[in-house]
């Protein structure tokens, strides 16, 4: 069957990836393919938040670096967060340099995100370079990359003959490139005349998601868990505001209910998409 008929369960038994392989297991086992961004810039509300969501979600995505107050016990407490609520970490850095300088990002400097963050994510202007440069420090560490092959936003170049490109470089490194931030599947993306389908399964995770409004005043676009999962077939929903809202997560019981709801109708829309 193709990726998008197959189980979260069949998948995880055979993805060589070990981050990949821990992403999809931990969605079948919590029943949620929900990620919640959390970008705030105050550790207590970072904190709250991620505790308040932590049983909802599969994956916590994180812009540690618009953390104002950062220091490094801040990533203590978000790694003891993941075993408490059985989460992964996502650091949503973008890396876009040559390959030398993102290795340094990735391994160094006040965030050192190879050591604490399972997946991470790239932008392919660089070419492949960009692939070898992280993958020589995250490999070794178990660690998963996702290509941005497409984004969210009103306007966004990553369209056309720049994903398919970008969904080439993923096929060259199936070892290290788990999938894409995109918002429909890449399966059939980028195959030559031809050129048959291999036998992959690259994950998408796609941010870009709200029940409740239809953008932002800065050119975010949101479509429902439905019209992403069922219909494009992608695998996580990524969501922030619509979790967490305006004010920065300080209703608890309101980001917690948010959570659940996101949380349901991502897993309705994967059980349509599969047929169980
Ligand atoms: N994000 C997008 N769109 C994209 C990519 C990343 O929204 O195409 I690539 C990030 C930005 C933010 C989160 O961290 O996902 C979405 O937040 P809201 O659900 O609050 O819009």
């Amino acid at each position: 069957a193709s990726v998008a008929k197959q189980t979260y369960a069949q998948r995880a038994a055979k993805h060589p990836n070990p981050a990949a392989k821990a992403l999809l297991e931990t969605i079948e086992r919590k029943r949620t393919n929900l990620s919640v961004s959390v970008d705030v810039t105050k550790r207590e509300d970072f904190f709250r938040i991620v505790d308040t969501v932590g049983p909802y979600v599969c994956l916590v995505k994180t812009h540690v670096d618009i953390i104002e107050d950062f220091e490094p016990s801040v990533i203590e407490r978000l790694k003891a967060l993941s075993e408490k609520h059985d989460f992964l970490i996502f650091e949503d850095r973008k890396f876009a340099d040559i390959g030398s300088t993102v290795a340094l990002q990735y391994s160094a400097g006040v965030h050192k995100i190879a050591s604490w963050s399972h997946i991470t994510n790239a932008h392919p202007v660089p070419g492949p370079s960009i692939i070898s440069g992280l993958k020589s420090v995250g490999l070794p560490l178990g660690r998963g990359l996702l290509l941005l092959a497409e984004m969210s936003t009103k306007g966004s170049l990553a369209t056309g003959l720049y994903t398919e490109e970008a969904v080439r470089m993923a096929r060259a490194n199936r070892d290290f490139v788990i999938g894409f931030i995109a918002q429909q599947r890449m399966d059939s993306v980028g195959l030559r005349k031809g050129e048959s389908s291999p036998d992959e399964d690259f994950l998408i995770l796609t941010p870009g998601v709200g029940m409740d409004t239809k953008g932002d005043s800065m050119g975010q676009q949101y479509r429902t868990p439905r019209e992403v999962v069922t219909e494009s077939g992608c695998d996580v929903i990524i969501v922030g505001r619509g979790v967490y809202g305006k004010d920065n997560g300080s209703n608890a019981e309101a980001v917690r209910a948010q959570a659940e709801r996101y949380r349901a109708e991502g897993w309705k829309a994967y059980q349509e998409r599969v047929g169980i």
